[in-house]
């Protein structure tokens, strides 16, 4: 399985610039995406916030297996740490958020009362890597469109105020990834779920290492999607792993000239299906 090592210029550059505006802000609100929890969270934020109030929101809870969400949110709530599943899109997510934001910022407001300081501003950075529905979260909180959004990474280019109505002022980041996944299946979990752009890697790789965990964790999955009745595919990674994806291409109908199947087409199809929550809720990491 090939490596991937995705860390552009800007890459560092945002990381340097998140160091200056967190000077800038009351609390960080971090985004991680719920599929993949662990491998979505930024090792080094950790330490970037040290000392400023935290929030995680493990977004697109909405695609994700809820038992995974379930188990990943009551381990960092174990070590402290305040977590909202959420679905950025969902005006449900705006009010339990909120009162996650007032309830940190509680010491804060505290500290400005005694020394008579009323109704400052809160300030609050949104980070995490990209993708991961920031601007989108942005949006429904503030109850318009007033940060870009897009299904692909690296939409948000510069970072941007947003004023909502009470007083909270949430800074739009652009999304950060790190120079090294230590664990070579961090940079395929985040390749598949869309965080690093299709470019940096081989799609039929990417297809091929989500079909061998579907196999594995969702079985009969790809079958109710794309199988024919009582048809089984070979497995991903087992000596059929050339085949599988031939097998699927036929299923859907996908040839090229000559009646060959288009394996290219068919790994395309299945990254978009699984990006877009169409093959059912699934999380690629296990607790
Ligand atoms: N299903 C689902 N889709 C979401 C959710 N949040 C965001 N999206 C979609 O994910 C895509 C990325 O959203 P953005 O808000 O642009 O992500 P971002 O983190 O700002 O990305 P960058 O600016 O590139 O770093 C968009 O197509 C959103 O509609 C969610 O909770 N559930
Ligand atoms: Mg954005």
């Amino acid at each position: 399985m090939e490596n991937i090592q995705w860390y552009p210029g800007h890459m560092t550059r945002a990381k340097r610039q998140m160091q200056e505006d967190l000077k800038l802000v009351d609390l960080v609100i971090e985004l991680a995406d719920a599929r993949v929890p662990e491998s979505s969270r930024n090792p080094d934020i950790a330490e970037l916030c040290a000392g400023k109030p935290r929030i995680l929101v493990l977004n697109k809870a909405d695609l994700a297996d809820p038992a995974v969400t379930e188990a990943y949110s009551a381990a960092q709530q174990q070590k402290g740490v305040r977590v909202i599943a959420a679905n950025a899109r969902s005006k449900g997510t705006v009010q339990p958020l909120l009162k996650a934001v007032s309830e940190v910022c509680a010491a804060k407001r505290e500290h400005d009362r005694k020394r008579g300081i009323l109704n400052r501003p809160v300030r609050a950075m949104v980070a995490g890597i990209p993708n991961v529905g920031k601007s989108t979260l942005i949006n429904s909180l503030s109850g318009r469109s007033s940060a870009k959004t897009g299904d692909k990474p690296g939409v948000t280019k510069g970072k941007q105020w947003i004023a909502l109505p009470g007083g909270l002022l949430l800074l739009d980041t652009p999304g950060i990834l790190w120079p090294k996944f230590e664990d070579p299946q961090t940079g395929m979990r985040l390749a598949v779920t869309g965080a690093i752009a299709d470019t940096a890697a081989d799609p039929a790789e990417l297809a091929l290492w989500l079909i061998s965990w579907l196999q594995a964790y969702y079985p009969g999955i790809l079958e109710s999607r794309y199988g024919a009745e009582g048809k089984t595919f070979e497995k991903a990674d087992g000596p059929g792993r050339q085949v599988v994806l031939s097998e699927l291409a036929a299923a859907r109908n996908f040839v090229k000239k000559g009646s060959e199947p288009d394996r290219d087409r068919m790994a395309a199809v299945l990254l978009d299906d699984f990006r877009a929550g169409k093959t059912g809720r699934v999380s690629l990491e296990r607790m």
